[in-house]
């Protein structure tokens, strides 16, 4: 049987719900698609143009990393400074700081220097193995600098073989230009730059910051509601640091992933699992806040509500460029097991993006994007702390 490619000689991960590992493996692919994977054994006699030799190297899918905010200028370690003599994240926050100090940063760069500045971070993540990368907006606050941040974003997708999904992340905090009028801030969200943003395809998906630090449920409703009526599938950071009821709304509008979720309630959970809202955890963000707050990850697991994990990179409270560290951080403060952080990064992260047909496992007919690995068994993508196992990576198909 014909076909582009095989890696053979290789164990398998391929997060297919309840399949076990493959120890005499073959992936197949064919016009960058996998058409085949599975044991070697079972596999129809290929005559590939190219093939593989693995060496008995581990292969999984491509790891996706499913809630960034990697674009953006500036940093912000005079703040992480600032905090280690003792200020809060909200002091900062209401002294002009955080996100709107980043913000104007954002604001002031060009299209071309957010991709410069974006590049390296997108670089490490790429060296980990990973294939797909969602990127929020929500550093700019107003149209223009929304625009330039999401085709910021589809530019990376350009300049690298990666898959980029974009979300318009408008609710993020409030312009100082709309001190004191966050409603009419809400307004131009969904009235001006939502819809200027759908009619040029730049946003995959919305996504809102529902906190007492940013907005209410009543205003990040009217969010989730006129990204419905585009056709727009919604997201939303939730109970991070209170909660507010955000994941439960989510759930009404049948939210792809609820994020964060530190404070989230058994109701919250509830309405996730009925929804088939995926819980995005976001352990860096837990680890560089000194957050005590647990996910309450028993309550997900009970209610089969899928958990997906990623870096939450952004210069604030997830200053993080690796997904394998984000793993090993939910394995050890969320007691995670270490299924449970592959799937989140493969699996589960795909369905937190709506990309369950596309990527996120080694299924025919998904995109062949592969992570090949210098490791003796799975367990250690987890265990190890800043190590880079990665041998190769294959996006469709190459
Ligand atoms: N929650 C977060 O953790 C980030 N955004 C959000 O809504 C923080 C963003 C920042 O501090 O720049
Ligand atoms: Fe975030």
């Amino acid at each position: 049987m014909h076909c582009d490619t095989v890696w053979r000689n290789a164990r398998l991960l391929t997060m297919i719900s309840g399949a076990e590992p493959i120890a005499d493996g073959l992936v197949a692919a064919q016009g960058g698609r996998i058409v085949f994977a599975g044991a070697a054994a079972d596999a129809p006699p290929f005559e590939p143009v190219e093939a593989t030799d693995c060496q008995g190297r581990w292969i999984t899918p491509a790891l996706i990393d499913a809630h960034t905010h990697l674009v953006h200028a500036g940093n912000r370690a005079r703040e992480f400074e600032l905090r280690l003599e003792g200020a809060s994240y909200a002091e900062i926050a209401r002294g002009g700081g955080g996100i709107v100090a980043t913000m104007r940063a954002t604001r002031a760069a060009s299209e071309d220097e957010l991709v410069a500045s974006a590049l390296p971070r997108l670089d490490a993540l790429l060296a980990e193995g990973v294939g797909t990368i969602e990127i929020k907006s929500g550093y700019g606050l107003e149209l223009e600098a929304e625009l330039k941040m999401l085709r910021a974003a589809r530019r990376l997708g350009e300049l690298r073989p990666i898959r980029v999904v974009t979300t318009f992340l408008g609710a993020h905090a409030l312009p100082p230009e709309f001190s004191g009028d966050a409603d009419g801030y809400i307004d131009a969200v969904c009235e001006r730059m939502l819809p200027a943003i759908a009619a040029e395809g730049l946003a995959n998906a919305v996504d809102g910051f529902c906190e007492g630090i940013g907005f209410s449920p009543a205003q990040i409703e009217r969010v989730l509601a006129a990204a419905k009526a585009l056709g727009l599938p919604v997201k939303l950071h939730a109970e991070q640091l209170s909660n507010l009821g955000g994941a439960a709304l989510a759930a009404r509008y049948g939210a792809l992933s609820a994020d964060h979720l530190e404070h989230l309630d058994a109701a919250g959970v509830a309405a996730m699992a009925k929804a088939g809202t995926v819980a995005m955890l976001l352990p860096g963000a837990y680890y560089f806040c000194r957050e005590t707050q647990l996910p309450p990850v028993d309550l997900l697991r009970s209610a089969g509500v899928p958990i997906a994990l990623a870096t939450d990179c952004n210069p604030g409270t997830s200053p993080l460029t690796s997904l394998l560290l984000a793993m090993n951080m939910a394995a050890t403060c969320f007691r995670l097991t270490v299924a449970e952080c592959l799937a989140g990064v493969t699996l589960n992260a795909a369905r937190a993006l709506g990309l369950q047909d596309e990527c996120g496992s080694l299924t025919p007919g998904k995109s062949c994007d592969l992570a090949i690995w210098d490791i003796e068994e799975p367990a250690e993508l987890v265990y190890r702390m800043g190590a880079r196992p990665l041998y190769a990576r294959v996006w469709r198909g190459k």
